[in-house]
């Protein structure tokens, strides 16, 4: 049935995930009548799609969530330190109901383009479903993490067996057991797939390009005397959030590695490996991210964990990362990961020197090798930070599309803005910080909001950035992340370089999510410095 609306709003919101449902919440302080339109069934965005078994948030739950509301935190209580995803998608679900979020949502709708007219200074947005509804403000909030991307393997329409994507795994249960299953993939997604489907397959078999460092998870359920510690110091806890690198209720740890005499450094990695999650990156040595030689003893400190968790020396070696160093890749959060390659139904196969070459009748093809499975699960990544905005037919002025302005790497201006597209603001887009989400979005949000109310009480209704603003933050974006191990990695979707053919860019900006919110509080004290308002 087709949508022939045509309805205006004052702003058309893309995505009712984290960033939408809280763009929503916020324009509707200001009065602003806002559409939202998404295409699931239900409000969550990753937490609706990434179903697949194991799926956990890697931040912690407390610092996973909201922080607009006194009262929101009130009533909800985690219940482990790492959220399972059932438990954060019950939680969006939670807030949609408490705001009443719902009615200003259209379910089941896929935006198709959106185009700006200069004369009017409008926004018009078409669904595949075809609506039409026009806004003067247009917020992509489509998700940096949220295209997923599948190699193109050969052969997989013969194969006789199931396959699944893990960013877009099925409601219906998937029941594995007793099946041969094949996970390709090893990135944070399948080190969380991998235990649990280790669990209950009669087989399962891993494909490996490049192996990461994956850092232990250490969950644990919440006491009820945590949680009234957690609900006690929110204030203070999402003060150091804001101010942490990452978004993360983290204090630095005060010392750099090179102070400390080699035992005291292998005891404080060993507390900070203890302690589980990225607390062993962030809580131990302050220098591990810019400084080579102590980043080198903290990749051996892991690669000697790998080998003293796993039995079988050439698997061990195999899951060792040596040509890179940590944090080169979005470091993973296992849960007893290393330790699922001890069990006897659980193999590894190295596909780096030899690549997977087609997907046959009865499983993967890797050269003249055929490992059999029932089931095969693609654990192969997104097009990130890019890919959910650049296929939407988005036109700015002239009618350039945002894919034809970012085909050498994104341009825009503090992540939020791009020149030629006015009255455009993005959440989570391209160029902002890579932490910990829901802090990045809501200093995001809050300063969206600020701008367009300061555009209202002026009586302006233009905002755009200029291109030499967008050059020099791009330019910035570049130089910091040179500074940092996060440049050295390999295939790293930080820099688009998981997916063939997609420019080689820094997509986020890593100067540190608290640095970045001064930045944008900076240009907006300045009269929206970067940005031409009129
Ligand atoms: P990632 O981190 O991009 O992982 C994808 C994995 O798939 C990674 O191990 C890839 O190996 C592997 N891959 C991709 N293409 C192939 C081919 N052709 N052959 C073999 N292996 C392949 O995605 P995730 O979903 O795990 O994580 C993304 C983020 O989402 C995560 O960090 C969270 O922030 C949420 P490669 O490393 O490229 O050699």
């Amino acid at each position: 049935k087709k949508d022939s609306r045509n309805e205006e709003f004052d702003a058309v919101v893309v995505g009712a995930g984290i960033g939408g449902m809280r763009m929503l919440h916020e324009l509707r302080q200001l009065g602003l009548s806002v559409k939202v339109i998404e295409a699931a069934p239900e409000v969550g965005g990753t937490w609706f799609w990434n179903r697949y078994p194991g799926a956990r948030t890697d931040s912690e739950s407390w610092v996973y969530a909201y922080s607009f509301s006194k009262e929101l935190q009130d009533e909800w209580d985690w219940s482990e330190r790492f959220a399972t995803q059932p438990e954060a998608l019950a939680y969006l679900k939670y807030v949609a109901g408490r705001f009443d979020m719902r009615k200003d949502i259209l379910f089941n709708t896929r935006v198709d383009s959106a185009i700006y007219d200069e004369q009017s200074n409008e926004w018009t947005i078409t669904t595949e479903q075809g609506g039409t509804y026009t806004c003067k403000y247009f917020i992509p909030a489509s998700g940096l993490l949220s295209l997923p991307y599948k190699p193109d393997f050969k052969g997989l329409d013969n194969f006789q067996g199931e396959w699944y994507v893990t960013g877009n795994w099925p409601e219906e249960k998937v029941d594995l057991t007793g099946k041969r299953v094949a996970v390709i993939g090893t990135g944070a997604t399948a080190v969380q797939v991998i235990p649990i489907v280790a669990l209950t397959a009669e087989q399962l078999t891993v494909f490996q390009r490049t192996p990461n460092y994956v850092m232990p998870g250490r969950n644990y359920v919440l006491t009820e005397d945590e949680r009234q510690s957690i609900r006690a110091n929110l204030d203070t806890i999402w003060a150091m959030a804001r101010q942490h690198f990452f978004g993360f209720a983290m204090a630095p740890a005060g010392r750099v590695m090179s102070d400390y005499p080699p035992e005291e450094q292998q005891k404080i990695l060993e507390g900070g490996w203890e302690a589980g999650g990225f607390r062993f990156i962030f809580e131990t040595f302050d220098d591990l991210l810019v400084n080579d030689e102590s980043n080198a003893i903290a990749s051996e400190f892991v690669r000697n964990k790998i080998r003293a968790i796993v039995n079988d020396p050439a698997t061990a070696e195999m899951l060792c990362p040596k040509d890179y160093p940590l944090a080169g890749k979005r470091p993973p959060l296992g849960h007893f990961y290393y330790e699922t390659f001890n069990r006897d139904n659980v193999s590894l196969v190295d596909v780096n020197n030899n690549p997977i070459t087609a997907i046959s009748e009865n499983g993967v093809r890797v050269g003249n090798d055929e490992y059999e499975a029932d089931v095969i699960i693609f654990a192969t990544g997104f097009d990130a930070g890019t890919g959910a905005l650049t296929h939407m037919n988005v036109q700015g002025r002239g009618g350039v599309t945002l894919k034809e302005k970012w085909e050498h790497g994104p341009r825009t201006h503090l992540g939020i803005g791009v020149d030629a597209f006015p009255n455009m603001f993005m959440i989570s887009g391209p160029q902002t910080p890579f932490a910990n989400i829901p802090v990045v979005i809501e200093g995001a949000v809050e300063w969206i909001g600020q701008a367009i109310k300061s555009l209202r009480d002026n009586g302006l209704d233009r905002i755009e950035a200029t291109p030499e603003a967008t050059e020099a933050w791009n330019d910035h974006i570049a130089q910091i992340v040179n500074a940092t191990v996060l440049s050295k990695g390999k295939r790293s979707w930080f820099f688009g370089d998981n997916v063939p053919g997609k420019a080689h860019a820094s997509l986020f900006y890593f100067g540190g999510a608290g640095e970045y919110r001064k930045e944008c509080l900076a240009s907006a004290e300045n009269n929206y410095d970067g940005f031409v308002v009129d």
